[in-house]
């Protein structure tokens, strides 16, 4: 109801054009449809001035004299990097080269994992646009930088009010000569479910079109079967296929004998042989200890043959230390987040890692002052996030109890909240491991871990025990992600799924034992288009769009709708967009490149009988009033 009431809007009927083309080909568009976007950007912040933003309520503001995160001066020209080999020489040159370096290559996750995992994933493209220019000329040798994928692709639509293709073309353009990387959840895409084949192979060249060139492909069950679409996909665009194992359990561990050194070293072989240029190791829990970190680096180098690309988190407070041994072990990369954005759930500190290498044989090479500037950028970028900080004050070791991903813990610490158990959290967290155990021990990442996270809460607020759920006599109401999941829709864990959760979940019906997308029929490409611009007022529907509704239709139409009313709110700064302004304020926005809008709050007013406020600016010096509801 809520589409439809936007498609009837009229803000949103009087503007068939497309947003990107008006974005993004200044010369074209005329005064008229300037200044309407302009009316536009004022009307979100008389809005969201009056009423605040639904995110952030209850959380004060910064004050307005408050520094505004201001990136480093350029160091240097931009040097060549990473990705200029990849652009003349290809995938497997960058796998080579990296297989041949003696310095230890670094990852910056800070622009994808670093703010999923510590400000629930709501860093906006505005903060991370206006540092690129600095890891450009002054980080020039970062193996990549992690900035697309995961779960920033679905947030930019749902909550940040932004196109994430664009924020991957503004990055790409402001980066070019470092690698950009993603995290592709293989058939899942960077979405919950799978997805149809040749929706797949359509969202990973669109990618790869809009400048990503490394692909981190993992399934979240580790089944390689259902990665080979994903995979070739990569490998057709000519980018870096990285072809990865996710870590759980331990290998030392006998009663985890099931993700024993050899179930690891077999699935490296497995993606060496279904084409992966690079192996990554991601361990998404940070369960990874330093003593088995030495001894699974050195049997995947010596058994596998491929590069190795390491990625693990700190929520036990020990990730440095594994980094340490799988470097001296013969890790090829490890990926950090800048300091700022680093420790507990996030990765290991980055600039820490290149200072503990300086001198050694594995020196990172990486300008430390270069990084402690960046580093002090993202310190003012975060305070602007303080409304969703987590309050984690301190690395733990129950993540070896309940192995929950860095990007779900505080997640799912928030889901516990709203369900008013947070007194109840050690239960939550046994229960998790209890989930585990019962599904038969699986990996958990995105998706399979917010299925097991499911089921967890809807036990201990049900106040139902493992065996209560196993028993065959008692009444179970399984969460719907479980019934799926039992179903086959996420594909097989090794071993499969238990037989009597199987059964009583699915209530005798058979499960789908096949990689699920052979069962999905092929989508239409061209008639969903035409389906969708016929939604959207005759709107072009170009490709980025398609593979935007495709993974998410109602979250990108929805976006769609709160566009055409609110125009280019991404170019807003952090404050403004989740704040609104104060009386007396005074902001720019660059909404096109080389023109600014300078906006001043002058007033705002009483609010009248009918319920409206009148806000009154100076845009460009020129006086305008808006008029919004008051909500309050
Ligand atoms: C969101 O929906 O959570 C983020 C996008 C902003 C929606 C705008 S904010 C002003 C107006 N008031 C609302 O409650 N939603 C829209
Ligand atoms: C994601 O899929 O978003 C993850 O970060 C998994 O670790
Ligand atoms: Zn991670």
């Amino acid at each position: 109801a809520f589409v439809e009431n936007l498609l009837k809007h009229p803000t949103f009927l009087d503007n068939t054009y497309h947003t990107k083309f008006i974005d993004e080909t200044p010369d074209l568009f005329s005064f008229t449809k300037r200044r309407d976007r302009a009316t536009k950007v004022l009307n979100y912040i008389a809005d969201i001035s009056v009423n605040g933003h639904p995110e952030t309520k209850g959380h004060p503001r910064l004050s307005p004299s408050t520094r505004q995160p201001k990136p480093p001066a350029n160091r240097a020209e931009p040097m060549m990097g990473t990705r200029n080999l990849l652009e003349q020489k290809g995938p497997q040159a960058v796998a080579d080269w990296m297989g041949k370096q003696q310095q230890l290559l670094i990852t910056d996750t800070t622009m994808r994992d670093g703010h999923q995992s510590l400000l629930a994933t709501r860093m906006r493209s505005h903060d991370m646009i206006k540092v690129a220019p600095a890891y450009a000329a002054n980080l020039p040798t970062l193996f990549s930088v992690e900035c697309w994928g995961g779960a920033t692709f679905d947030v930019a639509y749902r909550f940040l009010q932004e196109c994430p293709w664009q924020r991957l073309r503004d990055l790409r353009e402001a980066m070019p000569n470092v690698m950009t990387q993603m995290l592709l959840r293989a058939s899942n895409g960077v979405g919950y479910t799978n997805y149809p084949d040749n929706v797949v192979q359509f969202f990973v060249k669109q990618a790869a079109a809009s400048g990503v060139d490394v692909f981190r492909v993992f399934d979240s069950l580790n089944w390689v079967e259902n990665m080979r679409v994903a995979m070739d996909a990569v490998i057709d665009a000519n980018k870096v296929c990285e072809g990865t194992i996710c870590y759980t359990g331990d290998i030392f561990d006998p009663d985890r004998a099931k993700y024993d050194l050899k179930y690891y070293v077999a699935m490296g072989k497995e993606l060496k042989a279904a084409g992966a240029h690079v192996l990554g190791l991601k361990d998404m829990a940070g369960l990874l200890k330093p003593a088995q970190a030495r001894v699974l680096v050195k049997a995947l180098k010596s058994e596998v043959g491929l590069p190795i690309h390491f990625h693990t988190h700190d929520t036990a407070g020990i990730a440095t230390a594994t980094i340490l041994a799988a470097s001296e072990a013969g890790v090829d990369a490890v990926d950090c987040a800048m300091d700022a954005f680093s420790g507990n759930t996030s990765q290991a500190t980055l600039g820490s890692v290149v200072s503990a290498l300086k001198h050694t044989d594995r020196d990172t090479g990486l300008d430390t002052t270069a990084v402690r500037e960046i580093s002090d950028y993202w310190e003012d970028v975060r305070h602007q996030y303080g409304a969703f900080e987590t309050g984690m004050q301190a690395p733990s070791s129950e993540v070896y109890l309940h192995e929950m991903p860095g990007g779900q813990f505080t997640n799912l610490k928030a889901q516990a909240s709203s369900l008013g158990l947070d007194d109840r959290w050690p239960e939550v967290a046994r229960t998790y491991a209890d989930v585990n155990q019962m599904f038969g021990d699986i990996v958990k990442v995105t998706p399979s871990s917010k299925v097991v996270g499911d089921m967890a809460l809807m036990m201990v607020s049900q106040g139902l025990t493992r065996a209560q759920v196993e028993d065959p006599e008692t009444d179970v109401a399984f969460p719907d992600s479980v019934i799926d999941m039992m179903r086959g829709n996420l594909g097989q864990p090794p071993g499969g799924f238990p037989e009597t959760i199987v059964s009583k979940a699915l209530k005798g019906e058979k499960p789908n034992l096949e990689r699920p997308g052979k069962h999905l029929k092929p989508v239409d490409l061209e008639a969903t288009r035409a389906e969708l611009s016929k939604q959207l007022d005759g709107m072009e529907i170009d490709d980025e769009d398609l593979a935007g509704y495709l993974m998410y239709p109602k979250v990108f139409l929805d976006y769609m709708g709160r566009h055409r009313q609110y125009g280019p709110v991404r170019t807003l700064p952090t404050q403004t967009f989740f704040y609104g302004m104060d009386p007396s304020e005074e902001i720019s926005a660059d909404i096109d490149p080389g023109k600014t809008l300078e906006i001043r709050l002058q007033a705002i007013g009483e609010t009248s009988e009918d319920g409206e406020v009148k806000v009154f600016f100076e845009l460009n010096g020129q006086p305008r009033v808006i008029r919004v509801p008051n909500r309050l």
